[in-house]
């Protein structure tokens, strides 16, 4: 309950309604990019319906999901990005960056190219999302299908010494297909999303209405 100081605003008249106490609810928004085919929309789909399918594009059609999560005792609606397949390098429009609190930059450790692209991946992030920290925004980065075993071409060490030189980029090695360390990527993603978030909430107003609510507005589909 307010106290009776609380309760008068700063020239001393009574306010006439008490503070209203924080929303227990918070938003967190991740964007996930990488090259086609890494497994971005598996991922997104095991970690939020606890499902692998090879048909996902058929099953999911959606380019964003949600999952509430509690992080740290807080609530969390974690909404997820997905690139509706436009995957290609300035292709993905400059609003589906722009909400992010969190990026996650995920490869398949089967593909070196799709190793080598993060470097893109990420400078492209930073220029459209043009954050206010670029040093401190948070990046995830996930290396996907790990239970491919005997095609692996990335080893953890040398992904674990880019996502180092990027800056301590926390990293993970997952498999979509095999649930593995999918959940613990994406509590991470959610946290360091969360903090994102209310670091920008300390600071400046609310951006604008799409943050939080809208999903990024559809990609228009073909070449023009
Ligand atoms: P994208 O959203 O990044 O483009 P998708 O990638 O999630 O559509 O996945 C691309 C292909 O990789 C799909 O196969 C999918 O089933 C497969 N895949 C995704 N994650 C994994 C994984 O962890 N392990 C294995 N073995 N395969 C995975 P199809 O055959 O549908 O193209
Ligand atoms: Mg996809």
């Amino acid at each position: 309950f307010p106290t009776a100081e609380a309760a008068r605003c700063d020239d001393g008249r009574p306010r006439l309604r008490p503070p209203r106490p924080p929303s227990p609810v918070h938003d967190a928004i991740a964007a996930m990019v990488g090259d086609a085919g890494v497994g971005k929309t598996s991922l997104m789909n095991q970690y939020v319906n606890s499902k692998f399918s090879s048909q996902n594009k058929a099953t999911i059609g959606a380019d964003f999901l949600t999952k509430e999560v509690m992080v740290e005792d807080r609530l969390v609606t974690m909404q997820i990005w997905d690139t509706a397949g436009q995957e290609r390098f300035q292709s993905l429009g400059v609003a589906f960056y722009r909400g992010a609190d969190c990026c996650v930059l995920v490869f398949d450790v089967n593909l070196p190219k799709t190793f080598e692209n993060l470097d893109s991946w990420r400078d492209e992030f930073l220029i459209q999302a043009g954050p206010r920290d670029p040093d401190n925004f948070p990046f995830v980065v996930l290396g996907n299908k790990i239970d491919l075993e005997d095609q692996r071409r990335i080893s953890t060490k040398r992904a674990m010494t880019w996502c180092t030189l990027k800056g301590n980029i926390p990293y993970f090695e997952t498999s979509a297909k095999e649930n593995v360390e999918v959940e613990q990527a994406f509590h991470t993603i959610a946290k360091n999303a969360l903090k994102q978030e209310n670091d920008v909430d300390l600071g400046f107003p609310p951006p604008s209405a799409i943050k939080l609510h809208d999903p990024p507005p559809k990609q228009k589909k073909g070449c023009c």
